[in-house]
């Protein structure tokens, strides 16, 4: 008897290496990248893959006309900002995503780089690696600023953003936050004004959704209310945050300093930033632990499986 030949799946960049084993074991699996010329690639196999796995490289608009028979592109992460929807939409295209199982470690992350950048963690021990701690003619190292207590201000209350609001309840932190609506749940101040909210703040941490709608949401006037004593913290996308104008902001001592997970041209940084000791620089890290990125993977798997079985999703993006 035949067995029905398993789903041809287009990988779109390279995964979690755990990923990929599990993909192979139940899937048909193409690496995009394996071909010496992917266009010409998809114009000639395009039509055999019916589902598609990507993560931070997303899936262009270009390619999903060039594979005329997908159903379902299972993405490795929550922010689909780089897969366009409305494409989607229009061909009745599944996405899937891996929304909560990350929302501890992101704001773990996000209270990681807050940490650090107040308290100057990252440049402490560059300060002591250096042999720089008791010796004569060095100044003793500076103080930093008080976390627990102080003013947080969200951008995005969302999963994430409500994670991290509940971490900040153990810091004592006086919270507002701002996003386009008030969240019925939630007992913290809305401030429909983002200005007023970077105002009020001591530190503002950023975790909307990235994409069109929230392109350059930081920008100079936010940063000028912030202030000089102020600290901006993103875990969300580089893109919603005008990074020439960060970058003039800390130059200019406008800001206290930052701590930043992502960057808008990945993985290029500014090069003004590299040189600075108030901020804090990640490579995309926020959800980077074992625990997570396998439950991040088994959520791509699950998607696949559930949708090629029975045509659902266990979480799609919208
Ligand atoms: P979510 O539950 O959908 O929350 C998104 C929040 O953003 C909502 O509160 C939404 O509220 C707000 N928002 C959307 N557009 C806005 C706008 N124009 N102005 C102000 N607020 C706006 O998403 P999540 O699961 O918390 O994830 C949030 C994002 O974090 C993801 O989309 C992803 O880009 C990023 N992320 C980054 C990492 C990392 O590794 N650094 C890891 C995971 C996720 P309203 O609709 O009321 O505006
Ligand atoms: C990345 C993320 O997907 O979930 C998201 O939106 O940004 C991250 O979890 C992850 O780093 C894989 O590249």
């Amino acid at each position: 008897m035949n067995t029905p030949e398993r789903p041809h799946i287009l990988q779109i960049g390279p995964l979690l290496p755990l990923l990929e084993t599990w993909l192979r074991d139940r899937y048909v699996v193409c690496l995009l990248d394996d071909a010496p010329d992917p266009a010409a690639f998809l114009a000639e196999q395009g039509a055999r893959f019916t589902g598609a796995v990507t993560s931070l490289f997303g899936i262009s608009a270009e390619q999903i006309a060039a594979l005329p028979n997908l159903r379902i592109i299972s993405n490795f992460g929550v922010g689909v900002d780089k897969i366009p929807l409305e494409v989607t939409r229009a061909r009745d295209i599944a996405v899937g995503n891996t929304p909560d199982v990350l929302n501890d470690c992101v704001a773990d992350t996000a209270f990681a780089l807050l940490l650090g950048v107040a308290r100057a963690t990252p440049e402490a021990d560059r300060y002591v690696r250096a042999g720089r701690w008791g010796q004569p003619g060095q100044n003793s190292f500076h103080l930093g600023r008080k976390v627990s207590g102080a003013r947080l201000g969200i951008v995005g209350l969302g999963r994430i953003g409500k994670t991290i609001a509940r971490r900040a309840l153990g810091f004592e932190m006086d919270l507002r936050y701002h996003a386009r609506h008030p969240v019925a749940d939630a007992p913290w101040q809305y401030e429909s004004s983002l200005v007023e909210l970077a105002r009020w703040a001591d530190f503002l941490v950023v975790i909307t959704a990235g994409g069109a709608g929230t392109r350059h949401l930081i920008n100079g006037p936010v940063l000028d209310a912030l202030g000089p004593r102020g600290f901006l913290i993103n875990v969300s996308r580089g893109s919603v945050v005008d990074e020439q104008a960060l970058v003039r902001a800390l130059a200019e001592k406008k800001i206290a300093g930052a701590g930043l997970d992502v960057f808008e041209n990945e993985p290029r940084v500014p090069a003004e930033l590299l040189t600075m000791d108030n901020v804090v620089l990640l490579p995309h890290i926020a959800s980077g632990t074992e625990e997570t990125r396998q439950a991040m993977a088994q959520r791509v798997i699950d998607n696949l499986d559930l949708f090629f079985a029975e045509r659902r999703l266990v979480s799609e993006a919208r």
